[in-house]
């Protein structure tokens, strides 16, 4: 087997980590010798060993003269747990392959330039926009210090989100509706504006079995109109986080935070409340990746901000119909083809009945 292919399953040892290494990345590593793997590893959760030192370890006496496959530098840091550079060294491993550097900046190119003082011959590269597209949610998060927004929803085959009089339980079916769930336990955080928590009422949770939901639930509520009775606040799972506009009610505040709710209160931007004030303190929190779900008002000022990532949509075999349903992006919209954003990287699927498409705005660029 070549790079290419000991990097993937790197990749695919990682993915098993999805969803419970923030705000770390998922990291896979491979011992090969003789073109036989000797160790494999992958990183679980942050405080647990790198995925490096579990794949050393398990490779022991191996590991000498071995090539070491992993799909993001190892570091040179001392964190919540000893640098791998140092690992890799003792190991006396003679060739390391990595996809792309690790943007973190107590590393950012540093393990590479440790390992080749220490005489080993370093590659880097190989799968770099794959491994960048696999970690985006932590790229965007060190390299431009905000959350990787996906916006995600399920809509008609005529791009609507809900019928004229608001109704959008359901428009796809069960698997679809599987996958939601799917994507909420992989993100930091999930999001809907306050039009669809007052239609729809959603728990914001995601639920499954050995599912561990999102760490944040967060509503964008200019004026604080979350109802007291609100099922989200009757979850335990997640903290809920309202951002609202500089003149909500001080005693919707009150009331919301005795309920369990953080408020916070953010500027208003062109287009409803500001999106650099609410991702900067999501990234306060740690929050890597930010999962939108609508509604229509909220998608519609996330396109015109330019913060989206990532469109995760799911079309129904159905069709609503009339300029007064919600559709996917409302306002004004584009008026020359050219300025249209076209979607990267795109994927299509089937599930079940419905069919998703998934696609990126603005594609991670890997750190080389
Ligand atoms: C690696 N291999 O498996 C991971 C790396 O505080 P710590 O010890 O959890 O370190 C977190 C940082 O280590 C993280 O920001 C990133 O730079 C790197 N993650 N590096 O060599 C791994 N998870
Ligand atoms: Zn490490």
């Amino acid at each position: 087997m070549g790079d290419r292919q000991h990097l993937e399953e790197c990749i695919r040892l990682a993915s098993q980590a999805r969803g419970a290494t923030s705000p770390n990345p998922m990291v896979g590593a491979l011992v090969v010798r003789d073109d036989e793997v000797v160790g494999r590893g992958f990183h679980r959760c942050p405080g647990d060993p790198h995925a490096e030192r579990v794949a050393l370890d398990e490779a022991g006496d191996r590991a000498r003269g071995a090539t070491l496959y992993v799909n993001i530098e190892p570091c040179s840091h001392q964190g919540r747990t000893p640098p791998c550079v140092d690992s890799v060294l003792q190991a006396d491993i003679e060739r390391v392959v990595v996809c792309t550097l690790d943007p973190d900046p107590r590393v950012s190119g540093g393990g590479v330039e440790a390992l080749r003082a220490g005489g080993l011959q370093v590659d880097v590269g190989e799968l770099a926009d794959e491994a960048a597209r696999f970690n985006e949610a932590y790229l965007s998060y060190k390299t431009r210090g905000v959350p990787f927004v996906t916006a995600k929803a399920a809509i008609s085959l005529d791009g609507r989100l809900a019928t004229r009089s608001r109704e959008s339980q359901w428009i796809t079916g069960e698997i679809a509706r599987q996958r939601t769930h799917q994507l909420r336990a992989e993100t930091d955080a999930i999001a809907v504006g306050i039009g669809t928590l007052l239609d729809d009422d959603p728990r914001l949770t995601a639920r499954g079995d050995n599912v561990v939901g999102p760490r944040y639930r967060v509503v964008l509520d200019t004026n604080l109109r979350t109802p007291l009775a609100a099922k989200l606040l009757g979850e335990s799972s997640g903290r809920v986080l309202l951002f609202c506009g500089p003149d909500a009610a001080a005693d919707a505040e009150a009331e919301l935070g005795a309920a369990g709710a953080e408020v916070v209160r953010v500027h208003r931007g062109d287009n409803g409340l500001s999106w650099d004030d609410i991702l900067a303190e999501l990234a306060a929190r740690e929050v890597m990746s930010l999962l939108l779900e609508g509604g229509s008002a909220v998608l519609t000022s996330a396109f015109e901000a330019g913060i989206i990532g990532k469109l995760f949509l799911v079309y129904a075999p159905l069709l609503i119909g009339g300029s007064a349903a919600l559709s996917l992006w409302g306002g004004e919209g584009i008026g020359e083809l050219a300025a249209a954003p076209r979607l990267r990287h795109v994927r299509h699927f089937d599930l079940g009945d419905d069919w998703a498409v998934e696609g990126y705005l603005q594609a991670p660029e890997p750190p080389l």
